[in-house]
């Protein structure tokens, strides 16, 4: 047995209070080594004849990987400390002990055990309820409808289907989306995550000018309030994007900089090495050399702030609490969030708390996030680490199925179960070619990669206008103008789209919380099947990546399908085909 391959750790991802009074503890070993695990637990004061008496439950094998493992086990505690400590028997038929000194012949003494010192619900990691119920719709305000050509900027272009420019403004603003939330409503969405509305020069707003002020080409405070409350009366949440890495260069601060140097009030906001700040301009507007300071990427404007500053920290904590106190927002998305530090983060965390109870809380994350997701940062990251696997199996067919469930279940068990059921996922964005380009124009390989996603734990976003087949490869050109000429929307996407919402809604508390389990036929290694359970609740689909039809089991009535066929004995699933039921 792989003894190096055991590994546990407490008060982390591999042991959690998942609810007040349920712990859940889960033990990694080396994939096809371990016949069975054991845990022994019990509370390390109580001894019975001077002994302490610890019981033993037998882990469920759960998710693995293409190298792991992971065993599972959920208890209600009856009591508040524990000490435990796991058999492991292997299938080579030798067993070994595992605490927390290493593996070990017998089971270790209680000071030797793993130890859940004191189960305290301040510390348990917390989640909104309410994200759980929420299938969310992504706005880039600029793009989305001009409600209010009166507030539209210099130059504006008229609105059209061909790609946009970098630095074109095409007028979209808040009142273009409160004339449009019925579109929302009757997709059965109940989440608005909205890019940057404050005030920046860019027509992305990324580059902050001033974080208190609604930027006048998206409306005023009043239109936001407006925008809001008109929200929260369909039943949608509304989550703002907060831009803290950096400020924009033609804010007071940075402005203020460039005026009077090392000397200037806001020296220590930013984190600049040489006075004067210069840099050397690159090949087009975003990107220089020899920069002095610290930027985003390599745009020299944005300025990256110093949020270990007491001052930078006191000015955006302030931001932070005036918008959720004053407009009743539900949520913050973090821009470029793995950049900041994390005991700015901690401090945020503390004040959206303060001032909302079950406030959402979204970092943006590429990657793995768990130092940012222990429960005292973010409720959640931008799941592209878990989607682009999806990505990389059913669009790009980078790789062979096997791995993308390696790969999900890998990131599945980086997080407690509760994380990851808020985790956002995303097929794409206004960062990333849109889905429906990536799949090169097939449309019914976009429904099942959706279709597949929608199923996952965490939260679906909808990236405005893919209910209506709409494309563009990078930035700038994955943010064309919304398309609301009937004439160019695909009405057979947006059935679909509004058929997989409501399925996702009405299957909630199961694709939220239900046990997953993955089925791939040796005889079949590109259609997968997949098993969501909870309790007498199951749903069961199937995804044929493959590049043949299929011939499957005659399955019962599926709830939602694409490209599939009932026969009297069998059921054909063709190339790109899913059925659901
Ligand atoms: C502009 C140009 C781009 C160019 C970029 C280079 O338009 O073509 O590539 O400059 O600097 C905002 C605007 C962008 C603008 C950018 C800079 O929306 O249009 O790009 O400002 O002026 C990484 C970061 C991630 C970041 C992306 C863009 O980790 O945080 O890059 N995303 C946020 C926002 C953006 C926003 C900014 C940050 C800046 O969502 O919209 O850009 O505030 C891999 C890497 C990721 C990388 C990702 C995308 O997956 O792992 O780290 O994300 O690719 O590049
Ligand atoms: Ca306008």
């Amino acid at each position: 047995m792989d003894l190096a391959a055991i590994y546990h750790r407490p008060d982390s991802e591999f042991a959690f209070l998942y609810q007040p009074d349920r712990l859940r503890v889960r033990l990694q070993t080396a994939s096809n080594d371990v016949e069975a695990v054991y845990l022994v637990y019990g509370d390390p004061y109580i001894l019975v004849d001077g002994s302490w008496q610890p019981k033993t439950i037998r882990m469920q094998q759960g998710l693995i990987t293409d190298l792991a493992c992971f065993w599972t086990i959920e208890l209600t505690i009856d009591r508040r400390r524990l000490a435990y400590a796991f058999q492991v028997i292997g299938v080579d038929g030798t067993s070994t002990f595992y605490g927390d000194q290493g593996p070990g012949p017998i089971l270790p003494k209680i000071d030797a055990c793993f130890r859940m010192p004191y189960f305290q619900e301040i510390d348990r990691a917390k989640v909104p309820e309410w994200v759980k119920q929420t299938v969310w719709y992504q706005v880039f305000p600029e793009r989305f409808a001009n409600g209010d050509p009166t507030n539209d900027p210099d130059g504006t272009l008229p609105w059209t289907n061909e790609a946009p420019q970098a630095q074109d403004f095409y007028g979209g603003d808040l009142q273009g989306v409160i004339d449009h939330l019925d579109h929302l409503v009757a997709l059965g969405i109940n989440g608005l995550y909205l890019n940057p509305i404050f005030m920046a020069p860019s027509n992305h707003k990324y580059d902050t000018r001033d974080y208190r002020m609604v930027d006048p080409h998206f409306g005023n405070d009043e239109t936001l309030r407006q925008l809001i409350t008109a929200c929260h009366q369909r039943g949608i949440k509304v989550m703002l994007d907060a831009v803290f890495n950096h400020l924009g260069d033609q804010s007071p601060q940075w402005q203020d900089v460039i005026q009077n140097g090392a000397a200037s009030r806001y020296a220590d906001w930013f984190h600049i090495r040489d006075f004067p700040v210069r840099y050397q301009p690159g090949r087009n507007f975003e990107d220089a050399t020899d920069i002095t300071y610290d930027v985003f990427a390599t745009t020299p404007h944005m300025p990256k702030l110093n949020t270990a500053n007491p001052e930078v920290q006191a000015y955006l904590l302030s931001i932070a609490r005036y918008w959720i106190e004053a407009f009743d927002i539900d949520a913050w998305r973090l821009d470029v969030a793995n950049e900041v530090d994390h005991h700015f983060w901690k401090k945020f965390r503390q004040v959206c708390d303060a001032a909302k109870p079950d406030f959402y809380i979204l970092g943006e994350i590429w990657h793995s996030a768990q130092s940012w997701l222990s429960g005292d940062e973010f409720s959640a990251v931008m799941n592209y680490a878990y989607t682009d696997a999806i990505l990389d199996y059913f669009i790009h067919k980078k790789i062979p199925l096997h791995q993308m469930v390696s790969k999900l279940n890998r990131q599945l068990m980086l997080y407690r179960d509760q994380i990851n059921q808020v985790q956002f996922n995303i097929l794409d964005s206004h960062d990333t070619p849109r889905l429906l380009t990536m799949a090169n124009d097939n449309r019914r390989l976009m429904r099942q990669t959706m279709a597949f996603m929608y199923l996952q734990p965490g939260v679906p976003c909808l990236y405005y206008g893919d209910e209506y087949g709409m494309t563009g490869v990078d930035d700038p050109a994955n943010r064309k103008c919304m398309v609301w000429d009937p004439v160019d929307q695909d009405q057979a996407m947006y059935q679909f789209v509004k058929q997989l919402i409501g399925l996702r809604h009405g299957k909630q508390k199961l694709l939220s919380e239900g046990q997953l389990e993955w089925l791939i036929e040796p005889t079949h290694p590109d259609v997968l099947k997949m098993t969501r359970r909870l309790g007498e609740q199951q749903l069961t689909a199937v995804f044929n990546a493959g590049q043949t039809a299929v011939s499957v089991a005659s399955m019962r009535t599926p709830i939602l399908s694409e490209g599939v066929q009932q026969q009297t004995a069998a059921t054909i699933i063709e190339p790109d085909g899913f059925m659901i039921y």
